[in-house]
């Protein structure tokens, strides 16, 4: 029963019950979706495997795209479980807190590298995998910020990364569109999470979209985990390639 009978897919990115990425899982849940986490490292883990328990879900293990074993072994375990899936949500994107705070021209050679790996590159090692267990096609989704457009204060880096992001979700479109997989990504106005904590005067942030966004108020992990469910479910099954504002419309002012 529900838009998501049948279907089974990863959701990559719950850190806790605050990301975005629980958000997806839980609303994919609610339409009788069958959703496999994983988690980045011990500490995660303890976090994510009662909320798995939560929706029904499959704890397919650790996770970290900067370790191309461990990203290989859940994909396999995912193949072993399930043989194929429907939907793979991608909610990851890392940056040294240091540098989302300053001047993006300040920037080092280092850390740039490893917030594109982390929060551009993984899309496509994970969609490289994705394509295999989809042989009937599929839906990928990622979620990006508006600081890929334009500049936002202390984004930095992350925003550099986010656009380029974006351009990676327009060439997968193209290249896995035969198959019948679609990609898109979600931009989602601000929300207090973790990763959103290390990004310098985050709370100025969040209320001058509340001032100024069309519907006056910011958004919430739920609302952005119904878009996500919306781009999982065949309810989006003409839409590839989109960038999809979840954000109270503040692109429109912004
Ligand atoms: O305002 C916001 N919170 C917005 C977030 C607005 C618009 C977009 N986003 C994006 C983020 O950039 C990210 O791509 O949404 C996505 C999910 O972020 P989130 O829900 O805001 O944050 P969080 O709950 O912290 O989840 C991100 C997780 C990591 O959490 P921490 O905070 O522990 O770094 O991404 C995962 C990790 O679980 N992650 C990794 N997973 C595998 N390998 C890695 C890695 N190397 N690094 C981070």
């Amino acid at each position: 029963q529900g838009l998501m009978a049948g279907k089974r897919g990863l959701v990559l990115g719950v850190a806790n019950n605050r990301s975005i990425a629980w958000g997806i899982a839980k609303a994919i849940h609610g339409q009788g979706g069958l959703v496999g986490l994983t988690y980045q490292g011990d500490a995660l883990r303890k976090r994510v495997e009662p909320l798995a328990a939560e929706i029904g879900g499959l704890v397919v293990g650790h996770c970290d795209v900067t370790d191309t074993e461990s990203v290989d072994a859940c994909f396999a375990k995912v193949e072993q479980e399930w043989g194929t899936i429907d939907f793979l949500v991608h909610a990851i994107a890392f940056s040294d807190k240091d540098e989302l705070t300053g001047r993006y021209v300040d920037t080092s050679a280092e850390n740039f590298s490893k917030t594109m790996l982390i929060s551009c590159y993984s899309l496509t090692a994970v969609a490289q995998r994705a394509e295999k267990l989809m042989p009937n096609g599929g839906s990928i989704v990622t979620l990006t910020y508006y600081g890929a457009e334009k500049v936002m204060p202390h984004y930095n880096v992350m925003g550099v990364a986010k656009a380029a992001l974006e351009a990676s979700v327009r060439y997968l479109a193209v290249d896995l569109g035969p198959s019948k997989i679609r990609v898109n990504a979600i931009s989602a106005g601000p929300i207090k999470t973790l990763a959103a904590s290390g990004i310098g005067d985050f709370r100025y942030i969040l209320k001058w979209n509340e001032y100024n966004a069309p519907l006056r108020r910011t958004v919430t992990t739920d609302e952005v985990g119904d878009v996500g469910l919306y781009f999982c479910s065949d309810l989006s099954r003409s839409v590839t390639g989109e960038v999809h504002h979840a954000d109270s419309g503040y692109h429109v002012v912004g």
